[in-house]
């Protein structure tokens, strides 16, 4: 089996669609997957042999990049040592104490290995702890595929154009009031009509699955005084901007802090790892301290939570490490901007941190609505264009790039000159 398109055919006679999550197949870009078969640093290489600068970066864990040594390392060392043993290991207790050190407000956490299992656990809980059952998320934001949150979702649910979501109940969805992202008007209408009964909003607090888009000054802090007013939990999902930006997350840029947070993705090294925590008095009701029932045979498991470790270490352990990331970053971002002015091409890239979208929008991207009016075409187009100068990048408009720590300036300026490249053809 030597193409991609050979491996797609096998990969479809097991899988739907060929693939294990609907993003990877290349459905809003058109062409086949590309099947990988290793990952090094900024780079991935598939089955036909070609090497691709990888801007995808599993879709946000691989800040390290891939194959990191150290984290490697640890993964190899803990999986000698057994690769799960279904009770409390002291690694995990060490993995929060390090996660604490980034998010102070998770004063308690649980450990999961999912963020769907993570954002899933945490609306739970708001409704356990509430007894209220609505919940607020925003148009776009993708949360994970747990049925309350599968409302005017983003991600690959915005990608393949999917309506809402048959297998949802509408007796749950029922439950899940959507309004627009950066709308102010929006979600306090929302809280004077149904206030009294909202458990929690729950926000990606920098939006990914949309593509990138940041809130307007002053939004979250907004959400914060409207859910506290309301007796609601305020939830930042930070699962993809947990650690992409500085060694914490959005609340502690913005100086908002949330009741619950969700990470994952990087948090997990690249295993299979997330979290859900807050404040003390409300993980208390999670079993078996309290009522609220959440398990997972593999919760903590011990190579996933090394390579957590491994990854989180590392970078605090760099002073170094968020400067020069966010600097290769900019780079990058400047480098496409001007690109596409010399070529004539309408772009707005949208950033945070060390992830970034180029929207084909003639205007600002502040929410979905307007993300929706980016030229998915010309997407396809400069990511066909892009690919075939061995530039790997995540093949949706609605979603987010990642710069890796493993990028260089050499990578930035090859990626560039790629994209001058195909701006002149796209013309
Ligand atoms: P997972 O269940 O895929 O680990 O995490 C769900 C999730 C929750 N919250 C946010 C903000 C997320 O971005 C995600 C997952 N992100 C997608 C890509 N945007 C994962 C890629 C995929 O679905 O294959």
């Amino acid at each position: 089996m030597t193409t991609n398109r050979q491996a797609l055919e096998a990969a479809t006679r097991v899988f739907p669609g060929g693939v294990n999550s609907p993003v990877r197949a290349f459905g809003a870009v058109g062409g086949d997957p590309l099947f990988m078969v290793r990952g090094a640093g900024a780079r991935v290489t598939d089955l036909e042999g070609k090497t691709y600068l990888d801007y995808v970066g599993s879709w946000g864990p691989l800040i390290l990049g891939h194959a990191d040594p150290d984290v490697v390392k640890a993964v190899s060392a803990a999986a000698e040592r057994g690769t799960t043993f279904g009770a409390p290991t002291l690694a995990e207790t060490e993995l929060a104490e390090e996660i604490r050190e980034a998010f102070p407000a998770m004063e308690k956490m649980r450990l999961v290995s999912s963020g769907t299992e993570a954002t899933m656990s945490a609306i739970r809980l708001a409704r356990g702890v509430t007894g209220r059952p609505l919940i607020v998320k925003f148009d776009g934001c993708y949360h994970g595929h747990a049925d309350s949150l599968l409302v005017a979702a983003g991600s690959g649910v915005a990608t393949l154009g999917l309506p809402g979501c048959p297998g949802v109940p509408e007796s749950i969805a029922a439950n899940t009031l959507v309004v627009p992202f950066n709308d102010r008007k929006a979600v306090e209408k929302v809280f004077e009509t149904h206030g009294t009964k909202i458990a929690a909003v729950i926000v990606e607090p920098v939006c990914g699955n949309m593509g990138v888009v940041t809130p307007l000054k002053g939004y979250l802090a907004d959400l914060r005084k409207l859910t506290r007013d309301a007796g609601a939990l305020l939830i930042f999902d930070e699962v993809m901007t947990g650690f992409r930006a500085c060694f914490g997350g959005v609340s502690q840029l913005e100086g908002v802090t949330p009741d619950l947070t969700c990470l994952g993705k990087v948090v997990g090294g690249g295993l299979p790892l997330a979290v859900y925590g807050g404040k003390a008095k409300i993980m208390a009701h999670v079993a078996p301290e309290g009522k609220v029932y959440q398990a997972g045979t593999l919760s903590g498991n011990p190579v996933a939570v090394a390579a957590g470790l491994a990854t989180l270490r590392k970078i605090r352990g760099n002073p170094a490490f968020y400067p020069t990331l966010l600097k290769t970053t900019e780079k990058l971002c400047a480098g496409l901007e001007e690109a596409a002015r010399k070529y004539r091409i309408a772009i707005h890239l949208n950033r945070f941190g060390s992830m970034f979208t180029v929207f084909f929008a003639k205007e600002t991207v502040i929410d979905f609505k307007t993300a929706k009016t980016a030229d998915t075409r010309m997407f396809a187009r400069f990511f066909r264009g892009m690919l075939e100068k061995g530039v790997y990048l995540p093949p949706s408009q609605f979603e987010a790039a990642f710069v890796s720590a493993a990028h260089t300036d050499e990578d930035v300026a090859y990626t560039i000159g790629a994209a001058q490249q195909v701006f002149e053809t796209m013309r």
